[in-house]
């Protein structure tokens, strides 16, 4: 039977604590770090998998941005069953890159998906009737993210769908705080604890830098998405759907 890893990274007492990495540690409690730490992971991955099937065009492309093991791809190939596709998926964590192609292979789904160890902002995107980009785009530096978002509209062909999901930080200071006071709970319900709370919080501090709604909004407007909506938030995570 499959052993279930549990992610401990952040149980132990840490004299220093690095900036954080998505190294072999990361990768190895991926899934049960993501699914304790994200909510409704699932589900959002899930539901853009059925958008993304839904909005595919044949001889196009589904780019995944940040794509990490593949969840996306996986779900993706699933809901696609016998219909042909092509995924392109980018991550610059090279173990995160082995795990992907494993599975794929393992899967037999290597002529369908794959996978580019680069950064993604130096990747050539194009011929995109889907673009997925989940947790990812928080990691990149603030004075990127505007043009990165405009280069994704450019790769879209007309009525082609850019699905984003971020974890977000709300404009007015109360409200945010609560935000963070259910996010923390959420995780304590988890079985995370304090200390594994407080340490990963500064492991992330500068890492992830997430924006607030209305940055995001404006960002997709001024990249030239004609129709944005939300369609899925819980606190400080967001989901949104932009159709060129
Ligand atoms: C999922 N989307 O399972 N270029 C390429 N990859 C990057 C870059 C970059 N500049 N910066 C970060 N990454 C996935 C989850 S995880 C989110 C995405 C999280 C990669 C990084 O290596 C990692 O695999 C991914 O973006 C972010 O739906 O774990 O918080």
């Amino acid at each position: 039977m499959k052993e279930k890893k549990t992610d401990k990274i952040y149980f132990s007492p840490l004299d220093q604590i690095a900036p954080f990495e998505f190294d072999e540690n990361v990768v190895n409690v991926f899934d049960d770090m993501i699914n304790r730490s994200v909510p409704f992971y699932g589900e959002i991955v899930r539901r853009q998998a059925q958008l993304a099937a839904h909005f595919y065009m044949n001889n196009t492309v589904i780019f995944d941005l940040g794509c990490s093991h593949g969840n996306f791809g996986i779900a993706l190939a699933s809901e696609m069953g016998q219909r042909d596709f092509r995924i392109k998926a980018i991550d610059n964590s090279e173990p995160m890159v082995i795990k992907y192609r494993d599975r794929l292979s393992k899967s037999g789904l290597s002529e369908k998906i794959s996978v580019e160890c680069s950064d993604i902002r130096d990747s050539d995107l194009k011929n995109a009737s889907a673009v997925v980009m989940n947790l990812t785009l928080q990691f990149l530096p603030v004075a990127d993210r505007s043009d990165f978002i405009k280069r994704i509209h450019e790769a879209l062909i007309p009525g082609g769908i850019f699905l984003i999901t971020e974890k977000i930080h709300h404009k007015d200071e109360f409200l945010d705080d609560l935000e963070q006071v259910f996010y923390y709970r959420f995780k304590k319900e988890n079985g995370y604890s304090e200390l594994e709370i407080s340490q990963k919080r500064e492991a992330l501090e500068n890492v992830l830098v997430p924006d607030t709604l209305e940055q995001h909004m404006a960002r997709f407007e001024a990249a030239g998405f004609k129709n944005i909506a939300i369609w899925h938030k819980w606190f400080n995570f967001c989901s949104f759907i932009c159709v060129k």
